[in-house]
C-alpha cells in the first residue's frame, strides 16, 4: 500500500456557511405528518415555506451496525431531530439498526453505491475505501477521549475527511465508538503474554489485525451482525470493542473475562451516499453538516455516560472484570511495530497527532 500523508498538512476548508439558515429553521410540524403519499399531489398550501409539499420530504436512512439503544442509535436520533429543524421538515431520518442493513463494510459500500443514504459506522473497515483513515486504527494512538476528539475534530481529522469523495464517499464528521477493551473466556489479560494464541475476532481492518499478530493472538476478522452468535457457539475465544459495545450488545451473555486493554481508540464516521449529495444546495448541505455536529454531540456524550455506567452493570450481569493491565508493555510491544501495521507511514504525522493540542 502506498498511502500519501501529504493531505494532512493542508488546513481544511470550512464550509459554506450562511446564518439566514438556522434563523429560519424554526419549523416544528412533524415529518410523518408530512409523509408522501404515492399518487397523490401535493395541495396548493403544501407548498408554502412552513408546510413543505408532502411529496417532497425525503427519507434519509441511516445504517449502523449495533443495537438502537445505543451510542449509535443516540447518534442518528439527534442527527434526524436537528436535521428535520434546519430544513423545517424536508428531511425525515429513518434509523436502520443493529446489521440490518449488513455489517459496516456492507453498510459503506452501500452507501458509496447509494443504495443508502447514509451510515454511522466504526473506522472498522473504513480503510479499505479510505486508506488514509487507517492512521487513527492505530493502537495506543491517543492518550484519552478529549486527545482523541480534539484531534478527530480539528484539522488533522478534518484533512482526513476531505479526502473521502476521492474514494466515491462524502465523509460528514467523525463520530465516536470508543477505547476498545478485550473480551474472552480464557483468562483475564494483564501482560502482552496473555493474548498468546487467543483466537480473537476483529473488524475487518489490516492495521488491527497486524497489532494483535504482533502480541501472539490469532486475530480473525468477521462482520459485527456474526459475532454475538460466533461467540455463543464457541467459535472465538473472544473479541474486543469499546464498553458502550460492550454493553449494548450484551455479551456479558457470552463472555466472562473483560480486560480494560484500551488498545485501540475507534472512531465512527457518519457518511453520506455521493448520489444524494449530489441532490443537495448549498444551504441542504450545511443543515446536513450542522446534524451530523449535532449526532457527533449527543453520541460523544452517550460514550461518557456509558463509560460511567457499564462496569457496574457488566459486573452485575457476571462479568469478571480486570481493571489493572500492564498498558505500558503494551504500548512498548506495540508502538515500535506502527511501520508494519501501516506501510509507507510518515512518522512525522504520529508525532503530530501526539503533540496536538
Ligand atoms: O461499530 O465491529 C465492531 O466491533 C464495531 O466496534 C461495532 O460494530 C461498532
Amino acid at each position: 500500500m502506498n498511502v500519501s500523508f501529504s493531505a494532512l498538512h493542508r488546513v481544511a476548508q470550512t464550509a459554506c456557511v450562511t446564518l439566514g439558515l438556522v434563523a429560519s429553521a424554526t419549523a416544528t410540524a412533524q415529518a410523518s405528518e408530512t409523509r408522501a403519499v404515492p399518487g397523490r399531489g401535493a395541495s396548493p398550501t403544501q407548498t408554502s415555506p412552513s408546510a413543505p409539499d408532502a411529496t417532497a420530504v425525503k427519507v434519509i436512512r441511516i445504517a449502523y451496525a449495533v443495537a438502537q439503544n445505543s451510542h449509535y442509535g443516540a447518534g442518528v436520533d439527534a442527527f434526524g431531530r436537528e436535521l428535520a429543524e434546519l430544513t423545517n421538515n424536508r428531511f425525515r431520518v429513518e434509523h436502520v439498526p443493529a446489521g440490518k442493513a449488513g455489517g459496516e463494510l456492507e453498510i459503506l459500500n452501500k452507501v458509496k453505491s447509494g443504495e443508502l443514504e447514509m451510515g454511522n459506522t466504526s473506522t472498522g473497515p473504513l480503510g479499505n475505501i479510505v486508506p488514509e483513515a487507517k492512521l487513527f486504527d492505530l493502537p495506543f494512538l491517543f492518550s484519552d477521549y478529549a486527545h482523541a476528539r480534539r484531534t478527530l475534530d480539528g484539522k488533522i481529522g478534518q484533512s482526513i475527511l476531505e479526502l473521502f469523495p476521492k474514494y466515491g464517499l462524502i465523509g460528514l464528521a467523525w463520530s465516536e465508538n470508543g477505547f476498545r477493551h478485550i473480551t474472552n473466556n480464557r483468562r483475564a489479560v494483564i501482560y502482552p503474554a496473555d493474548l498468546a494464541s487467543l483466537k480473537l475476532r476483529t473488524m475487518e481492518n489490516s492495521v488491527h489485525m497486524e497489532a494483535l499478530r504482533t502480541l501472539k493472538a490469532q486475530p480473525t476478522p468477521l462482520a459485527f451482525p456474526k459475532l454475538f452468535d460466533a461467540l455463543k457457539r464457541g467459535e472465538l475465544d473472544g473479541q474486543e470493542n469499546p464498553l458502550p459495545v460492550i454493553l449494548a450488545s450484551k455479551f456479558s451473555e457470552t463472555q466472562r473475562f473483560l480486560s480494560l486493554t484500551q488498545h485501540f481508540y475507534s472512531p465512527c464516521v457518519l457518511t453520506v451516499s455521493p448520489a444524494l449529495w449530489a441532490t443537495l444546495n448549498e444551504q441542504d448541505r450545511y443543515a446536513f453538516k450542522m446534524a451530523a455536529r449535532a449526532a457527533v454531540r449527543a453520541q460523544r456524550d452517550r460514550v461518557n455516560a456509558d463509560e460511567f455506567s457499564a462496569l457496574t452493570a457488566l459486573r452485575a450481569s457476571g462479568m469478571q472484570i480486570n481493571t489493572f493491565v500492564d498498558t505500558n508493555a503494551f504500548r512498548s510491544a506495540l508502538r515500535p511495530a506502527y511501520e508494519r501495521m501501516l506501510p509507507g507511514l510518515n512518522p512525522k504525522i504520529i508525532e503530530e497527532i501526539r503533540t496536538f493540542r
